[in-house]
């Protein structure tokens, strides 16, 4: 079956997978999923199977998947199961955030969509609930790089729930949280005012407000909605009998973090770099840490999808 096309606020017409059509069309809960997460956040060929879970853990949570990507100029809402393969096994796909998406519609690009234009295409579509790993954030040498991730200011504007672990541990966390707060992203952490450290549990700092059901997170967003333009993360930490061993964790990002420096890496090569050579270093804990808090995440946004469609019953 064909994707339908459909016009919205985007760079281009929309391809909605049938599925998630028939799913928006009659007010059933659906979760948008990003690829970028798939094709530079973890390796070929464990990204394949990993986005198998990931849809079926969001089913498992109650709700359709849509994973996004841009293949050919089109954004596409919602993936057939080849082209989950072209995203996984393209070595080279580009990696889309917000200001490349004219880019990649106008030429008839393809490419991976970054938490910032998953989120936009997404609310484009009129999803409300997007799952992922960790949000980019503000890096630890901003004051000399100005590296701050264009997902905080696209979360700024764009109106949907994104439940996350937080924001990956390899950035300054407290920063990105202060620059959350200037940019009045709301945060609430799930059952916890800990806000977690992706891979950890704990990332050191705490928020204001905390979620204990699927039912408050919709309500908040509900209201979100309603007040201003601009998104709800939903930090959902993993329990500390599954996070990665701190130690490790601190001692595998330092050194991750040096490489990426002597390797002269910049830009939005930054963050694959750092978790590529994370994976490499902690002999796949990290790798298999990144794939379950995905999953728990995923699985989240699925309950969150199903309580917000629920409440507009
Ligand atoms: N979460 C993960 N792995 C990832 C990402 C999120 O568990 O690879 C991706 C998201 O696509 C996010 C991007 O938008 O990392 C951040 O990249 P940058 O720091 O260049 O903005
Ligand atoms: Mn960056």
């Amino acid at each position: 079956m064909s994707a339908e096309p459909r016009h919205a606020a985007a760079p281009a017409p929309l391809a909605l997978s049938p599925e998630v059509a028939e799913a928006l069309d009659s007010g059933a809960p659906v979760v948008a999923l990003e690829s970028t997460l798939l094709a530079h956040g973890l390796p070929r060929p464990d990204n394949r199977a990993a986005a198998d879970e990931v849809e079926a853990a969001v089913r498992a949570g109650g709700a359709v998947p849509a994973t996004i990507a841009v293949l050919d100029g089109v954004p596409h809402v919602g993936l057939t199961a080849e082209q989950v393969d072209r995203v996984c096994a393209d070595p080279d796909l580009a990696k889309l955030g917000v200001r490349d998406l004219p880019v990649a519609a106008a030429l008839g690009l393809s490419g991976a969509t970054t938490v910032s234009s998953t989120a936009l295409l997404a609310a484009a579509a009129g999803i409300g609930v997007f799952a992922t790993g960790g949000l980019g954030g503000v890096h630890r040498q901003s004051a000399e790089t100005f590296d701050e991730s264009a997902d905080l200011t696209a979360l700024s504007r764009t109106s949907l729930a994104v439940v996350c672990a937080g924001v990956k541990s390899i950035l300054d966390v407290p920063a990105t949280l202060e620059r959350m707060e200037s940019l009045s992203i709301t945060v609430v952490g799930y059952g916890t005012t800990t806000f977690p450290g992706f891979y950890v549990a704990d990332s050191g700092s705490a928020v204001d407000w905390s979620v204990d059901t699927p039912e408050q997170a919709a309500a908040v967003l509900a209201t979100r909605r309603e007040l201003t333009p601009g998104a709800v993360v939903v930090a959902n930490p993993l329990p500390a009998d599954q996070q990665l061993d701190p130690e490790l964790h601190d001692r595998v990002i330092a050194g991750a973090l040096a490489a990426a420096e002597a390797a002269g890496v910049r830009g939005k090569a930054v963050t694959p770099f750092v978790l590529d050579h994370l994976h490499r270093e902690s002999g796949g804990a990290t790798l298999e840490v990144n794939v379950r808090l995905v999953l728990r995440n995923a699985e989240l946004a699925g309950r969150i999808a199903a309580a917000l469609a629920g409440a507009a019953r």
